[in-house]
């Protein structure tokens, strides 16, 4: 099976045309009513009047939609549509850029390479993944022995989610890593205005909606007015801030955090931190400080130490991520912005040159456009009018 049909299959649910939508409606409710008749003969089966009604023979008994199908299609359904419209500007240029390719090279050879090299470095891709992506792609054409270089589009997409997840074929999405027995800890860092706090309230709000307790400590106490606004944040997702006044000392705020997340049964603490002190030094210093106050209080805490980049900022966001590393164990990135961006290959590029998982993406401003980071799902963003197109185009012959 193709890729792009692959990557339909388990991202596009709903269908384009009218009147396959009708039908898609339809079927909708039809399976709206088997629910209600489902429901119905529960209560049945708890009611005491069981005898009353006979009309449904017992060998009839409506189908229930199987649970194990339904939910997470439309799960899917949504991770989809939320990293194609976060990826709306990369897209645009992505795949005006390839069809341009395609368009002016009906043939596959050195020349549509070589172009198809700067398009995707011009996406932020990085140099040495462009490499490996190009090689990758040359080796792919001949075993497949692509000629015309429309299909070349489905075997980009391919290789982009295999070098992301690289030989280990594992590709599973990188969830956040949780204490078992107790207090998870998440340390969140970065420079400022990448969008440390924002992230925070977003994150703390989805940890919320799973039916975890949060608790968050106000560890930026440099910044005016960064005490109050992950304060804003808290309420709005409707949990504790720990904090103490602006100037005091981060490490005391993290320690009376982790008090506090103990002695009210929190499930989880994150904890918000400076994102620029007088100096780099100092930063790097608070930062460790702030860790071992971590280390110290929970055996096995930080559970995450999540370095969050600006997708706006390009390869300043590689040279961030590299002083980072040196001063705290780095677990995952947080890559932000992605929205804001034409540039969103830098995603590969995090993944390629640091060996840091991107544990999650920052799709929008809004409390829920924080989303796990999926590979499969980011190059569908990437390729969706592609996907969609090919399916058109195969419709016509
Ligand atoms: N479009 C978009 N904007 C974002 C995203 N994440 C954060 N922002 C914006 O980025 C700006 C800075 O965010 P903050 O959360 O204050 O950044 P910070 O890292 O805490 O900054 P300091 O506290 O100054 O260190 C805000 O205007 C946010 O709305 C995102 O995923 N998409
Ligand atoms: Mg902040």
């Amino acid at each position: 099976m193709g890729f792009f049909k692959k990557l339909k299959e388990k991202f596009v649910v709903e269908p384009e045309g009218k009147e396959e939508n009708d039908e898609r409606k339809e079927e909708l409710e039809v399976e709206k009513e088997s629910e209600l008749e489902a429901d119905d003969s529960t209560s049945e089966l708890e009611g005491e009047t069981e005898s009353v009604e006979e009309e449904i023979p017992s060998d009839e008994e409506p189908t229930l939609p199987s649970e194990g199908e339904e939910e997470p299609l439309q799960e899917e359904e949504s991770i989809a549509s939320k990293f194609k419209n976060g990826l709306a500007k990369t897209r645009n240029s992505f795949t005006s850029k390839i069809n341009d390719l395609v368009a002016r090279y009906r043939t596959v050879d050195e020349d549509f390479f070589e172009e198809l090299e700067e398009v995707l470095i011009s996406a932020d891709v990085g140099v040495s993944a462009v490499m490996e992506i190009i090689e990758e792609l040359e080796m792919e054409v001949k075993r497949q022995n692509i000629k015309d270089t429309k299909q070349v589009k489905e075997v980009i997409s391919e290789k982009l989610v295999e070098l992301y997840y690289g030989n280990d074929n594992q590709q599973n999405i990188e969830e956040l890593k949780q204490n078992p027995e107790g207090l998870t800890v998440y340390l969140i860092v970065g420079v400022n205005g990448v969008g440390k706090t924002t992230t925070i309230g977003k994150l703390a709000h989805q940890l919320q909606s799973e039916g975890k307790k949060v608790t968050l400590a106000a560890g930026d106490t440099f910044r005016a007015g960064a005490i109050e606004q992950l304060d804003e944040w808290g309420k709005r997702a409707n949990v504790h801030v720990v904090k103490h006044t602006e100037g005091s000392d981060p490490a005391a705020v993290i320690y009376d955090g982790i008090q506090s997340a103990k002695s009210r049964k929190s499930d989880v603490l994150i904890c918000d931190t400076a994102g620029r002190l007088q100096n780099k030094v100092n930063l790097m210093n608070e930062l460790s400080k702030v860790k071992r106050v971590i280390e110290r209080e929970i055996p096995g805490a930080p559970h995450e130490v999540l370095l969050v980049l600006d997708a706006t900022t390009g390869q300043n966001a590689m040279s961030q991520a590299k002083t980072f590393s040196e001063s705290t164990d780095v677990s995952g990135i947080v890559l932000t912005k992605l929205d804001g961006t034409a540039k969103g290959g830098i995603v590969l590029a995090i993944r390629n040159e640091l060996e840091i998982p991107v544990k999650l993406v920052g799709l929008g401003e809004k409390v829920t456009d924080l989303e796990t980071f999926d590979a499969n799902a980011f190059v569908y963003g990437l390729f969706a009018d592609m996907i969609e197109d090919q399916e058109n185009e195969e419709e016509e012959f």
